[in-house]
C-alpha cells in the first residue's frame, strides 16, 4: 500500500507549513546580497538556505588569476560564476528569495535584472578592503533599493564599530549598518531582519 503514509519521506520535514497546505500563499520576497569579490556573499547565502542553495562556484583557473583580486583571499579556489540562490523562511508566512550577486566587474551588466522585484539589498563589507562594497552602495543609492551594510567580520581581524563603518562608507544615518559572521546562522538572520524591518519602514502604508 502506501508505505510512505507511515511517516515523511525522506527529506519532508524541510517543507515549510506554506508549502503543504493549500490555499496558504506566503508573502515571497526577493533580497539581494551584494559585496565585494570574497567577502562572505555564498557563505552568507549557505548559512541561512532552507533549501540546497544553488551556487555557481566554479574552481579558479589560472586565466582568472589576473581579473578576480586574490590578495586578501588567497586561500580562496572557487569562484562564484554566476550568484548564488537560496530560500529561507522567516516567518510562517514571510519567505525571503536570496540573490547573491555575482562581485567581479565583468558581471555587473546582471545586476539590472537581479534588483528587479527585489524589496532590498544586503551589502557586505570586509574592513580590510571596505572600498570593495562601494560599487554595491553606489548602485543602491543610484536605483533607491532599501539597504543595510551587513560588516562580516573575521575571526582574528580588527574589529570595527559600527558607527565607525558608517562614517568610512558615509553610510546615511537611518541605514542600519550592523556587524555579523557569514558563518552564524542566527547572526545572518538578524541582517535579514534588519533588512525587512528597514524596507518596511521606507514603504509608504
Ligand atoms: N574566517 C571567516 N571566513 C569566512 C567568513 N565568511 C566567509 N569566509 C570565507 O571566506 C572565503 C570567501 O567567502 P565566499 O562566501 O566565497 O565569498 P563571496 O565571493 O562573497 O561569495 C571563503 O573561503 C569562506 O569560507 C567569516 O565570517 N569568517
Ligand atoms: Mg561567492
Amino acid at each position: 500500500m502506501n508505505s510512505s503514509a507511515a511517516g515523511p519521506a525522506a527529506g519532508a520535514e524541510r517543507f515549510q507549513p506554506w508549502q503543504e497546505e493549500r490555499g496558504r500563499a506566503p508573502v515571497a520576497t526577493k533580497i539581494v546580497v551584494a559585496g565585494g569579490f570574497g567577502v562572505g556573499k555564498t557563505t552568507f547565502v549557505g548559512s541561512v538556505s532552507e533549501i540546497e542553495p544553488l551556487t555557481t562556484e566554479a574552481v579558479m583557473t589560472r586565466a582568472s588569476e589576473g581579473t578576480d583580486d586574490l590578495a586578501a583571499t588567497p586561500e580562496k579556489t572557487t569562484t562564484t560564476v554566476a550568484m548564488d540562490f537560496g530560500r529561507i523562511t522567516l516567518d510562517a508566512d514571510l519567505v525571503l528569495y536570496l540573490f547573491g550577486t555575482p562581485g567581479q566587474k565583468r558581471f555587473w551588466f546582471m545586476w539590472d535584472d537581479l534588483v528587479r522585484g527585489a524589496i532590498g539589498a544586503v551589502v557586505m563589507a570586509d574592513t580590510r578592503r571596505l572600498e570593495d562594497c562601494f560599487p554595491a552602495l553606489d548602485y543602491f543609492e543610484s536605483c533607491d533599493l532599501p539597504y543595510v551594510v551587513a560588516v562580516n567580520h573575521f575571526e582574528g581581524t580588527a574589529y570595527y564599530e559600527p558607527e565607525d563603518v558608517r562614517e568610512a562608507l558615509s553610510v546615511p544615518a537611518g541605514i542600519p549598518v550592523l556587524v555579523m559572521d557569514a558563518r552564524k546562522r542566527d547572526t545572518v538572520v538578524d541582517a535579514l531582519l534588519a533588512l525587512v524591518a528597514h524596507a518596511l519602514n521606507l514603504t509608504p502604508a
